[in-house]
């Protein structure tokens, strides 16, 4: 079933992928498991862009897709929302990097998970998270990014937060090219795959 939703998606059939987000959850998938299938639909759709045989509209296409599954799959995972407040997280986007699908899901991940989170939005400066973790008291930051040319802003966002003297502050990164290595070339704390594995961070961090 899960291959059907996949087909669906990198097939652009909206309406057909909505239905079966739907029949998926009412027959008992986790709606973690759908959100990897709608990864590897992604993946394929991101494929086809970088060979030339898909163009910006499949990929605006794709995102409204995502878009449209993540506000099915929503209602099913605020049914486990946990009550117990844990801390403050600031998320963002990157500077120059305006993908915000995943970033949106880690977000409401770490919320349904007990987190008070900060959201900056997309193409956020190091200058931004800077201030926002001093203004929130906030003690673990999540930067998002998509494209490669997102490292360097990475980077130079986890350099302003040491520079600012918030050492004790942890760094979780994440996004389509990001990787250990990344983690390493950036200095963040941990690199984190999916939403899931930054609630396990901001869970170990709080
Ligand atoms: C949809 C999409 C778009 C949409 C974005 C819509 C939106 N509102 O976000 C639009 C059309 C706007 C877009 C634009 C562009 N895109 Co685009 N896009 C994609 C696509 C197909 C899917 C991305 C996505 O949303 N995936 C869905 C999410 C849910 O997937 P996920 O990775 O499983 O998410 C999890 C993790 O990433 C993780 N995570 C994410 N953030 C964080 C943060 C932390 C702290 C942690 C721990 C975890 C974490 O948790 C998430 C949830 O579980 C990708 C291809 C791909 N394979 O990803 C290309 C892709 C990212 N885009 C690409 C490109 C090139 C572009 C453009 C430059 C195209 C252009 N020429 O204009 C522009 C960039 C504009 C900019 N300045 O940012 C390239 C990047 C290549 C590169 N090496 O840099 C890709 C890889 C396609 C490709 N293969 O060529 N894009």
């Amino acid at each position: 079933m899960s291959q059907k939703l996949i087909d669906a998606i990198t097939e652009m059939r909206e309406e057909d992928a909505l239905k079966l987000t739907n029949e998926l959850l009412d027959s008992g998938a986790s709606p973690s498991d759908i959100l990897g299938a709608c990864k590897d639909a992604m993946d394929v759709i991101g494929q086809r862009f970088e060979c030339g045989e898909a163009f910006i509209p499949e990929l605006m296409l794709a995102g409204e897709m995502m878009t449209a599954i993540t506000g099915v799959l929503k209602p099913r995972m605020e049914e486990e929302a946990s009550a117990e407040k844990l801390g403050k997280v600031v998320v963002g986007t990157v500077q120059g990097d305006i993908h915000d699908i995943a970033k949106d899901i880690v977000c409401f991940m770490l919320d349904l998970n007990g987190f008070e989170v900060t959201d900056l939005g997309v193409d956020v400066p190091p200058e931004k998270f800077v201030e926002t973790v001093k203004e929130t008291g906030a003690k673990i930051v999540g930067l998002s990014g998509f494209l490669t040319l997102a490292f360097d802003p990475m980077k130079d966002t986890v350099a302003a937060i040491k520079a600012a003297g918030l050492e004790d502050v942890k760094i979780m990164i994440g996004g389509g090219q990001i990787d250990e290595n990344i983690r390493e070339y950036t200095g963040a704390d941990a690199y984190g795959r999916d939403a899931m594995a930054a609630v396990a961070l901001a869970k170990d961090w709080a």
